[in-house]
């Protein structure tokens, strides 16, 4: 995995608690494979920041590999990026530590996503559920990213990286780079199907609210047809209208069709119609992703030597970054 000094370099994470969504795909994962060609990219299967919900031991296991095979299949090539199992690099939660003694109670509190994660599991509100801002900005800052490929609901996460970051170098000299949000234009908030004034999620417990990028054609063409809409016949973006709106958005991502030419197209036409082509559409994108996967899956010889490699030159950059912090912070030199 070649990185060379005069790119810039991109960090980003994604959670193995699941089976990716199209929401995931469209909002971020589809985007990094382009990202490889002009920046140092290093990708990560986040398993540290799984465990802040409850999960069932091997099923972790389990959906942390699938994720990384998932990962490659969505185009991430180990030959040119980074791609690696965080918690195989054990620098993550060491700088973690560090960041925490320099972020506020009052700023993690503010956090949506800990507001909503714990208000969904009011039975184990844990310290990392807390802190998991504090790790997402260790994850970025460790290799002093210049810009984070993210859907929209990790913006909040983001800007806190950024603050975390500039606390630190005005406590103790200029030292990270502040990270730059990188958002997609069209697709940055999938919704659910089901509900879609709600964020579709890997996590969703309706089976129909959200397409996984393995379901077969029946399954996603099924999910979509019953996919909630409003009352009107019309295929417009519109206010009041965020079924459809939902449905434009992620025909336009899978097509690159306009929303004047999808309103066109379906002139004349029912949501019947409309609903069955998009379903067809992304059953089609998503063919090549779940070709690649079935291959990657079973080779599990491959993955273990992509991701061990991808840990061992992660950790090369990190623990550079992490001697530096530790001097700046005041601990005793090791070597
Ligand atoms: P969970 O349900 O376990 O919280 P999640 O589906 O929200 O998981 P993450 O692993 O937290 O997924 O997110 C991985 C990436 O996918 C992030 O960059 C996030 O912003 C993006 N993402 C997640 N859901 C969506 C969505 N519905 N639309 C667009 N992007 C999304
Ligand atoms: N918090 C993110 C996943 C994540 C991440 C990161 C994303 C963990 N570390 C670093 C970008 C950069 C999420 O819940 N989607």
């Amino acid at each position: 995995m070649p990185q060379s000094n005069d790119k810039k370099l991109i960090f980003s994470g994604i959670q193995p608690t699941g089976t990716f969504t199209l929401g995931n795909y469209i909002g971020a994962i589809r985007n990094w494979g382009p990202l490889q060609e002009d920046y140092n990219c290093v990708y990560s299967i986040v398993d540290l920041h799984a465990i802040t919900v409850r999960q069932d031991p091997a099923k972790l296991r389990q959906n942390t590999l699938q994720a990384y095979a998932l990962l490659l299949a969505c185009g991430i090539d180990p030959e040119k990026s980074i791609a690696f199992i965080q918690s195989h690099n054990v620098n993550h939660a060491e700088l973690s530590w560090v960041l925490a003694c320099t972020t506020q109670f009052g700023e993690l509190s503010r956090m949506t996503q800990f507001k909503d994660k714990s208000a969904k599991h009011a039975n184990d509100v844990n310290a990392g559920l807390f802190t998991y801002p504090v790790l997402m900005a260790a994850d970025i800052l460790a290799y002093n990213a210049d810009l984070v490929p993210i859907g929209v609901d990790q913006k909040q996460h983001l800007e806190l990286a950024r603050n975390i970051a500039a606390r630190f170098n005005q406590r103790y000299g200029e030292f990270f780079t502040l990270p730059e949000p990188y958002i997609p234009k069209t697709g940055a908030k999938i919704m659910s199907l089901q509900d879609p004034d709600k964020k579709m999620s890997k996590s969703d417990d309706n089976p129909n609210a959200c397409v996984l990028i393995l379901d077969d054609k029946d399954t996603i063409i099924r999910k979509f047809k019953r996919a909630v809409t409003d009352s009107e016949s019309v295929v417009c973006y519109g206010e009041g209208k965020s079924g459809i709106n939902n449905l434009m958005t992620i025909y336009s991502a899978v097509t690159g069709k306009s929303f004047d030419e999808i309103t066109s197209e379906f002139a004349g036409k029912g949501y019947g119609d409309f609903k069955l082509a998009v379903g067809e559409a992304v059953a089609d994108h998503l063919e090549p992703v779940r070709t690649a996967y079935a291959k990657l899956i079973a080779d599990k010889a491959y993955l273990k030597d992509c991701y061990t490699k991808g840990s061992e030159s992660a950790m090369k950059i990190t623990r550079k970054v992490l001697t530096k912090v530790y001097h700046k912070v005041g601990f005793v030199d090791q070597r």
